[in-house]
């Protein structure tokens, strides 16, 4: 019998239980869902795995508030923590999200010593730097998601812009999670036709502005939470690109050692992802701008993780 992947995702919460449905409903992975809140994963486990007749797949999924049935798990995500309010900055979640992000790879990754790690939660750069050093795991396997949600919702607002099919639009933003990453429009096509030639220079730039934004902007509508739809799409996306060795090229949180001028670091770039997470970080030309852009992102990176290590996280 072919051995099904495995998949603990770790938080029930918005982002973690919409993944975990996603996984589930494609039958990538059978899927462990953790939570500390007592019957909050194992309510939502069963009540998608109510749903499998329905809508046909005959993956498992459960859920727990400890960590023995995730054991050998392929892939651990992790989305536990606490989401931005209004008037919160990413960063405000920095302490406390350490505090969690620290214990659950405590606790994780010694059941699964070979999993690959996708952190979701933020502030994400510096949280996937700690989950690196806390797991001790090698870097390859070590990565963050957003660049493919911010890439995904630049590409949306491209297309809203021109009115084509967001099936068209190739799309792509590097560098930090945060008020600095850097939508590269010299990188971003419809079908193959580069965006400067259908759109003027000024709106291209609110464009870049409204993705730079963009998660901002759902947390104001949604007032007591933030965005989940399009992020659980971009992690299931990685996730089925490691578990299938697919080599997408998708931009992902990648530790640096040297490509882009930075070291040390985790910022977004364009990976190729397969089994074992990142196969390669693959380095694109860049303009000047482009350039200094992903490396002032990085360098922002840097600031919370010297402000965790001062505090001893690290
Ligand atoms: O692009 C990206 N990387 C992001 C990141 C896009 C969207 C959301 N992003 C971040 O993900 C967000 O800023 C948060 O830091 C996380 C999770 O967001 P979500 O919207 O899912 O938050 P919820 O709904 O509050 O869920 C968090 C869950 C909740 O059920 C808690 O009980 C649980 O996390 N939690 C824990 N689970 C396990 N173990 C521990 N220690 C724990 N602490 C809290």
């Amino acid at each position: 019998m072919i051995k099904r992947a495995k998949v603990t995702v770790v938080g029930a919460g918005f982002v973690g239980a919409t993944t975990a449905q996603r996984i589930v409903e494609k039958e990538l992975a059978d899927v462990v869902l953790v939570d500390v809140v007592e019957g909050l994963p194992q309510g939502k486990a069963l009540d998608m795995a109510e749903s499998s007749s329905v809508e046909q797949f005959d993956t498992v999924i459960t859920g727990a508030n400890q960590y023995e049935e995730t054991h050998d798990s392929d892939l651990i995500v992790i989305t536990a923590g606490l989401a931005r309010k209004p008037g919160m900055s990413r960063d405000d979640l920095l302490y406390k999200n350490a505090e969690i992000i620290s214990g659950i790879i405590t606790q994780a990754c010694p059941l699964s010593p070979k999993a690959c790690l996708i952190i979701v939660t933020n502030p994400l750069d510096v949280m996937t730097y700690l989950a690196l050093k806390k797991s001790r795991f090698e870097p390859n396997r070590v990565l963050g998601m957003a660049g493919v949600l911010d890439s995904a919702r630049y590409s949306y607002f491209l297309a809203q812009e021109l009115g084509v099919s967001p099936k068209d639009v190739r799309a792509m933003v590097l560098g930090g999670h945060g008020d600095s990453m850097v939508p590269l429009p010299n990188h971003s096509t419809v079908n193959g036709v580069p965006v400067a030639q259908l759109i003027r220079p000024e709106r291209i730039e609110a464009i870049n502005q409204r993705a730079r934004d963009g998660g901002i902007e759902i947390v104001n509508l949604l007032k007591t939470g933030s965005a989940f739809y399009a992020p659980s799409s971009a992690v299931c996306a990685m996730v089925e690109a490691i578990l299938g060795d697919t080599g997408r090229l998708l931009p992902c949180c990648a530790y640096l050692t040297g490509q882009y001028g930075l070291r040390d670091i985790y910022c977004g770039v364009p990976v190729k992802l397969g089994s074992g997470g990142v196969k390669e970080i693959v380095e694109i030309k860049l303009s000047p701008a482009e350039l200094a852009g992903l490396q002032k992102s990085a360098g922002d990176v840097k600031e919370n993780v010297a402000k965790l290590n001062s505090k001893q996280f690290i």
